[in-house]
């Protein structure tokens, strides 16, 4: 087992940290008070070359693999979560197009948006008000009509709908079907999409989300991602990998709770001495260092999975719930490390605290996690022998 990065690997990391350090830490506080989209931000990382990572060569992108984006998410997530999802936001939606689309499909609609020389966004519309971890019950309709197909719905909590040029929409095309009766398509930016409320939110200020209004779009037979009926399949498949793309902002905000408390319970003197120095402190931050280590392998580790080709549906689930709930942790302890300094805005981790929550609703909440995981544990143990030979009888009771 090899866990150091390739040199390219190292490059890509070593560049989203220094890109960090100059043009997110430091503004992220100030950005989140305007509540607006993080434009300039945004332009100087796809200039830098940190957007569409995943996008394959053939389509115009850098192709590289989940595990060279999750060095993106961290390191940008360490900065702030909101502008990381901001920027990271493109992954979520391309990549059902990306595991379902044609080449062609992808020429057509995804290269233009990704090879100009402004950043261009995409937008993922599974989440309804009615449709939200009972991900299969869309009411979204889409409608063929000769050589068209008509979209009518509204989705919800749409990270960068506003900017959004495509949208990457869940729709049902056979309602009784359920989960098999739901398609997936590319919705180009048109008057028929419209922009419904637009969200205020506790944390993670710097990212947008809105509702999309679809009203009688009309899309060419040609948007369709892969065939009628795919669609659960294609979303199901993308948050396996994009979860642990959110597991690697978590990871972020973990390691930058780390880092603050310890700096702060270096220099904050009491009883004469560094608070830092009381085992009270250092056993906190040890758990709080163990946490975001912990956190790192297993999002590093279910992005290898996915890029070898491996399902990672048990593995991309761990990483996410405990990652993010590293990261609510780790902030949280460090607020109390930080004491009332940590509670105020001027200091960096009540900010934390607030981001963090949010890593453990989007993208599946963590019971969802907790139910993705356990429902393989379940099933991966029907064919396994512990070598610990027992029947169990019907009132359950082990029979040797
Ligand atoms: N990869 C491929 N196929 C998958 C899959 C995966 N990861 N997960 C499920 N499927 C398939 C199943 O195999 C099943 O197919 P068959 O009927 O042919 O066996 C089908 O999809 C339905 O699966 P299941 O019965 O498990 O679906 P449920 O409706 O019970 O939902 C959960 C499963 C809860 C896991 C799903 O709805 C979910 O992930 N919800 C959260 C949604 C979410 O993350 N929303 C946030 C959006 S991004 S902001």
């Amino acid at each position: 087992m090899d866990y150091s990065l390739s040199e390219k690997e190292q490059k890509l990391w070593e560049r989203a940290k220094a890109f960090t350090l100059e043009h997110i830490t430091p503004h992220a506080h100030e950005l989140e008070k305007k509540n607006e989209f993080p434009k300039e931000v945004v332009q100087k990382a796809f200039e830098a070359g940190l957007m569409n990572l995943h996008i394959p060569t053939e389509a115009g992108g850098p192709g590289l693999s989940l595990l060279s984006e999750t060095f993106v998410s961290e390191a940008t997530g360490y900065g702030c979560a909101g502008l990381a999802t901001t920027i990271m936001c493109n992954n979520l939606a391309f990549t059902p197009l990306v595991v379902g689309a044609t080449t062609e499909q992808l020429k057509k609609y995804v290269e233009p948006l990704i090879t100009g020389k402004e950043p261009k966004f995409g937008a993922f519309c599974l989440t309804e008000r009615g449709a939200g971890s009972d991900a299969g019950a869309v009411a979204t309709r889409a409608v063929r009509d000769g050589d068209e197909y008509i979209i009518n719905g509204v989705k919800c909590y749409t990270t960068n709908g506003p900017q959004a040029s495509l949208f990457t929409v869940f729709a049902s095309t056979q309602p009784e079907l359920k989960t098999k009766g739901l398609s997936c398509f590319m919705v180009p930016k048109s008057k028929a999409t419209k922009v419904g409320h637009i969200e205020n939110k506790m944390g993670q200020k710097n990212s947008i989300q809105s509702e999309i209004i679809f009203e009688d779009a009309r899309i060419p037979k040609d948007c369709l991602v892969g065939k009628e009926g795919d669609g659960f399949r294609i979303a199901m498949t993308t948050l396996d990998k994009t979860r642990a793309g959110i597991a690697a902002i978590a990871t972020g905000v973990a390691q930058r709770a780390v880092d603050e408390a310890a700096k702060f319970a270096n220099i904050r003197h009491q009883f004469g001495q560094s608070i830092g120095r009381f085992q009270g402190i250092s056993f906190m931050l040890a758990d709080m260092g163990a946490r975001a280590a912990a956190a790192r392998q297993l999002t590093r580790y279910a992005a290898w999975m996915a890029d070898q080709g491996i399902r990672n549906s048990k593995d991309s689930a761990y990483a996410k719930f405990l990652a993010s709930d590293a990261a609510m942790q780790n902030a949280t302890d460090a607020v109390q490390i930080m004491g009332g300094y940590g509670y105020l805005e001027e200091y960096p981790v009540e900010k934390l605290m607030r981001d963090a929550k949010l890593l453990q609703i989007y993208e599946g909440t963590n019971q969802i996690q907790r139910l993705v995981a356990g429902s393989n544990i379940l099933r991966e143990s029907a064919n396994l022998d512990t070598g610990f030979h027992v029947k169990y009888s019907g009132r359950d009771a082990p029979v040797m």
